[in-house]
């Protein structure tokens, strides 16, 4: 009898892969281990260098660019995709971006343009590849997975318009699920904790964001890619083939957490 969370036979196109901290390569790395066949898209030529070695190293044989900014190129990547495998199980949507000075003291200061290059990036992205998606994944209970962050839910210092994007990401999920629910078609978000990667590299004080999460986390640790990997395993495998439209958060419980009393000082 086959293993209920194999996935053998099946194939992940995954969008977010920059380097080997990258979510999206912890990602990875665990569909590959239960068999998937998978593929990537990433953002520029000089990201492409880091990523074919990567790609190369769990026997993938699609690695193309695609800026996801532009409907032409992820239409372009989706046709390319279906010329070589027909078909698609598995989406993962691991992309964000914002201006870095939008990241920094205040969000009543962000401009249009700021505003706007969050949400297109961060956010209608998922929306555009969910729908060069649906083809492909017909008649194959097909999953889609997105990163989000606690700062959808609660204001986190600097990170401002990006929360305002995670919180407006989490609602196209639950609309994307339950549009595609009826095709089989399963829609989540991981909400992860925060990991040291490329795109948190340069966020000031980061490193004391790390500390403060593991003393105030039920498990007083951080999270890893790889256990970012396990879940995404989880959600897009058959053991969540009732699961959609969900935010599961893997941050080592900070979320459930309200602030120490004054009694209790915070460094224990
Ligand atoms: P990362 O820098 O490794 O990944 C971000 C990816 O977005 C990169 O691969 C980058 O190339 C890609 N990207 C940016 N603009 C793009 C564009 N125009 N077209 C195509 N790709 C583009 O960092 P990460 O932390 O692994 O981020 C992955 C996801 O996880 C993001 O959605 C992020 O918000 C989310 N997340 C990160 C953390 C964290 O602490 N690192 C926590 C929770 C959620
Ligand atoms: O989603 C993110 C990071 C998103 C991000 C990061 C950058 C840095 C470089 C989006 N755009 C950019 N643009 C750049 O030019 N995270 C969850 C990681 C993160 O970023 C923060 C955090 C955390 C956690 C920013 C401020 C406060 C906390």
């Amino acid at each position: 009898m086959e293993p209920l969370l194999s996935l053998k036979g099946k194939t992940a196109l995954i969008f977010g892969v920059a380097n080997d901290r990258s979510i999206a390569w912890g990602i990875a790395q665990e569909l590959h281990r239960a068999g998937c066949t998978v593929g990537f898209s990433y953002a520029g030529e000089a990201l492409g260098k880091r990523v074919a070695p990567l790609a190369q190293s769990i026997n993938s044989t699609f690695v193309e660019p695609c800026d996801v900014a532009d409907d032409a190129q992820i239409e372009r990547l989706f046709g390319q995709w279906k010329e070589k495998f027909g078909s698609l199980d598995i989406l993962i949507h691991a992309v964000a971006f914002a201006d870095r000075n939008d990241l920094k003291d205040f969000f009543y200061t962000t401009n249009r343009q700021g505003f706007h290059l969050a949400m297109d990036i961060s956010v209608y992205s998922l929306v555009a590849m969910a729908r060069c998606a649906v083809p492909l994944m017909e008649g194959r209970n097909g999953s889609i997975l997105t990163l989000s962050y606690y700062g959808a839910e609660k204001v986190v210092k600097r990170y401002n318009i990006m929360g305002v994007a995670k919180s407006a990401l989490e609602a196209s999920m639950r609309y994307l699920a339950s549009d595609l629910g009826p095709m089989g078609i399963r829609v989540n978000a991981i909400s992860a904790g925060p990991i040291k990667t490329l795109a948190a590299s340069g966020i000031g004080e980061f490193r004391s964001m790390l500390k403060h999460h593991e003393k105030s986390s039920p498990l007083r640790r951080n999270v890893s890619q790889e256990e970012v990997g396990k879940s995404a395993l989880y959600l897009c495998s058959d053991l969540a083939s009732a699961v959609t439209g969900e935010v599961v958060h893997v941050d080592c419980g900070y979320n459930i957490m309200s602030t120490p009393p004054p009694n209790e000082p915070e460094g224990e």
